[in-house]
């Protein structure tokens, strides 16, 4: 495997690690201040990524590269509202779209076409998720200090869980 797109892709994979502990730390914070349905969105988010940094290790195994099983900062224990993690949790995907993008521009630059290919599914999941929190967000402002909105917005967010979960099975079954 060309070294640079090795490098490269070895980065994701701590980004997605990252991604999953962080969000990780997210389901629990919301457990633990009485968000249970935002907690169980915020398990399975965990796993995705969890998943999406699986998938990138047996890609660069398969393809005679070294992946590396990254070591990540601890993230926050406290978040300063539901908002705040939502904001949070957008930000932190738009990073996370530069970095594949970054790895898209390199695969390009190094004409490595199957793992442009092999990264464009990265690329969708990221209209998704972005697509995701900005809705979710949106529905947060919406709602403001409004309790019976929270209570509502927090059930929601339980149907959405088990929606992705539903889905991820059948994806992971693909
Ligand atoms: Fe892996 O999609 Fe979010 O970070």
């Amino acid at each position: 495997m060309n070294k640079r797109i090795e490098v490269a892709l070895n980065d994701q994979i701590q980004k997605e690690s990252s991604s999953s502990q962080y969000y990780l730390a997210m389901a629990s914070w919301a457990e633990n201040n009485g968000l249970n349905g935002t907690a169980k969105f915020m398990y399975t988010h965990s796993d995705e990524e969890r998943f999406h940094m699986l998938k990138l290790i047996k890609f660069v195994n398969e393809r005679g590269g070294v992946a590396i099983v990254p070591s990540v900062p601890q993230p926050p224990v406290e978040f300063d509202s539901l908002e705040r993690v939502f904001e949070l949790l957008l930000e932190h995907e738009l990073m996370v779209t530069e970095s594949i993008n970054s790895v898209v521009d390199i695969c390009l630059q190094e004409k490595d076409y199957s793992t442009h290919n092999f990264m464009q599914w990265y690329v969708s999941e990221q209209l998704e998720e972005e697509a995701l929190a900005r809705g979710i967000l949106d529905k947060l402002r919406l709602i403001g200090g409004d309790k019976g909105g929270l209570y509502l917005f927090d059930r929601d967010m339980e149907a959405s869980a088990a929606a992705a979960n539903k889905a991820g099975t059948a994806d992971k079954k693909a």
